[in-house]
């Protein structure tokens, strides 16, 4: 057994737990006319009502002694500190320094990062502000009305959620398009009706090797320089966000079109770097700043909290509780927000690509369960679909709803419609309805008492289903930045208490590493040798000789 199931705290929960599987939040909500109060808390912009949680006070104490017994403490002042946590690649994670507005250096190997910081910050201000009021033009002197971000994983995902959640401020006559895909359908849609002369492209890649990054940018150019008819368009027509500065330059963007980071972002920890270059052309630098206020409100709070009322902490622990200790699987997002609509697919990658991991940080395979699944879509969508399974399905599905008191537009009789499906569906989840409740509600509407004994069992639901539910009074750029770094500590916290690195990424090596043989074999028309049975068929039967 490892050390972790071992240890006290852990295994004081997995006592705990046994009780708890037979906890009622009917029960709990009444024994503590307070439970809303006792189990809620604020944090920077957003408030966080955790009172629909399988949890009494006791199992709190329980969860912040594992927090205290696994080090968080120290570990988040070692995130903050630039210690080398990503131990596998060597590298910190200092994503903090990006949004640090303290005016306090921040200390890597015995030097200060924050004038770099500061720089990058004020050349992405130039640059997009140039852009918006037309200083900066294409080959032809016309001002720019598209930018095109061609990027993927972490140079996508999270540029192009931000755009998206902030569209409301997006200039209208600006279209910004994102394109990740090596499907060209990805590209040839994006640039369909897109004018050369006034395009703009950002290729966002820290590596600027990205087999998918590398081949829609080469298109990209292909495409701009037969619109043009003149090379010269690729140094006024793009840019770059990288830490590979040789390879930029290799590529033909000038010097002063290419924004620096480093090696000290991870991919998906880098929308708060030049990678948010988009947000800012898309918003402004003004709202891009706002953003990094927003997380840099929760990185206090995270940093100075204690741990009994740390949000991230305390939603990291209960993320666990439910995996380790009740047998949760999944975990879903349901921002009732449409402007968060690409939110899950962000978090999925945040999350699922930090903490999907079985090798603890020294190298021994994991005998407990680490990430989960974590899936979603926007409410009230997701109502009149996969909610089904989550009101009366066999698994219990912990869910995160998201909503914004006030609406981004006015339209009469809309908000409050969203709203008060939110509330209802945390409210149907927490406390269900038994049969006997089913069955006289089915009476009282003047069903006959044998039918709707009949049906009961049916129109009953089980509930104890937890959620959280995370308020913001709307959805401005400080409240989005929170909210980002909120899900961010809470990925942190929860792979300190695993013991894992959520800073590496290795399993989505060997997948690019066999595409190499897969692709030389369609190029050569025919399969390996070597290769398996299966995937000699394939190559047969996609390959173009077939
Ligand atoms: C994120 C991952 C991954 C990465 C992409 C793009 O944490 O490392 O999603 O962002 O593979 O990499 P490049 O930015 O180097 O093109």
């Amino acid at each position: 057994m490892s050390a972790l199931v071992e240890s006290p705290a852990w295994q004081a929960l997995v006592e705990h737990a046994a009780t708890a599987r037979d906890l009622s939040l009917r029960t709990l909500f009444d024994a503590d006319a307070d439970r809303f109060a006792h189990f809620s808390l604020a944090a920077g912009p957003l408030f966080i009502d955790c009172s629909k949680h399988l949890v009494t006070a006791r199992t709190r104490e329980l969860l912040v002694a594992l927090a205290r017994q696994q080090g968080m403490d120290s570990a988040i002042a070692d995130l903050f500190g630039g210690v080398r946590l990503n131990h596998t690649e060597r590298r910190p994670a200092l994503h903090t320094a990006l949004r640090d507005r303290s005016g306090q250096p921040v200390m890597l190997d015995g030097r200060d990062v924050m004038p770099d910081v500061r720089s990058v910050l004020a050349r992405m201000r130039r640059f997009s502000d140039g852009v918006r009021d037309g200083a900066l033009r294409g080959l032809g002197g016309e001002p720019f009305d598209a930018v095109v971000n061609i990027g993927i994983g972490g140079s996508d995902l999270g540029p192009q959620m931000v755009v998206e959640a902030l569209r409301a401020h997006v200039r209208p006559d600006l279209k910004v398009r994102f394109v990740s895909n090596v499907d060209d359908t990805h590209l040839v849609e994006s640039l369909r009706g897109l004018d050369p002369a006034r395009t703009l492209f950002l290729v966002s890649s820290k590596t600027f090797t990205t087999q998918e990054t590398m081949t829609n940018a080469a298109s990209a150019r292909r495409w701009l320089v037969s619109g043009l008819r003149d090379e010269r368009a690729v140094a006024t027509h793009f840019a770059a966000i990288s830490t590979n500065l040789e390879a930029t330059a290799a590529f033909g963007i000038a010097p002063d079109r290419v924004f620096e980071f480093w090696d000290w972002v991870g991919g998906r920890y880098s929308l708060w770097s030049a990678i948010g270059l988009p947000i800012a052309i898309a918003v402004g630098m003004d709202r891009f700043e706002s953003l990094l206020g927003g997380a840099h409100a929760m990185d206090r709070h995270f940093r100075t909290a204690p741990l009994e009322t740390n949000a991230p902490v305390l939603l990291g622990l209960l993320g666990v509780w439910y995996r380790n200790f009740l047998g949760c699987a999944t975990q879903a997002v349901l921002p009732y927000e449409q402007y968060l609509h690409r939110l899950p697919a962000y978090l999925q990658q945040l999350d699922m690509e930090s903490n999907g991991k079985r090798t603890d940080r020294s190298g021994r395979p994991v005998d407990y369960d680490t990430g989960p699944v974590v899936w979603g879509e926007p409410g009230t969508n997701g109502q009149h679909a996969f909610f089904q399974l989550l009101h009366q399905g066999t698994q219990m599905v912990p869910a995160d709803f998201i909503l914004a008191a006030r609406g981004a537009h006015d339209l009469e009789g809309h908000h409050d419609i969203l709203l008060a499906n939110c509330i209802a569906q945390s409210q149907a989840l927490a406390f269900g309805k038994t049969e006997a409740e089913a069955g006289a509600e089915m009476i009282r509407n003047g069903i006959d008492p044998a039918e709707a004994d009949r049906l009961a069992p049916y129109r009953a639901f089980p509930g104890n289903r937890p959620s959280t539910t995370i308020v913001m009074d709307s959805l401005t750029p400080e409240a989005l930045g929170a909210l980002i770094a909120l899900f961010e500590h809470r990925v942190f916290v929860q792979a300190t208490l695993w013991n894992i690195n959520p800073f590496d990424q290795w399993g989505v090596e060997l997948g690019k590493q066999l595409a190499g043989t897969v692709l030389a074999s369609l190029r050569a028309g025919t399969p390996a040798a070597n290769l398996d049975g299966s995937t000699r068929g394939l190559i047969d039967r996609v390959g173009r000789n077939t």
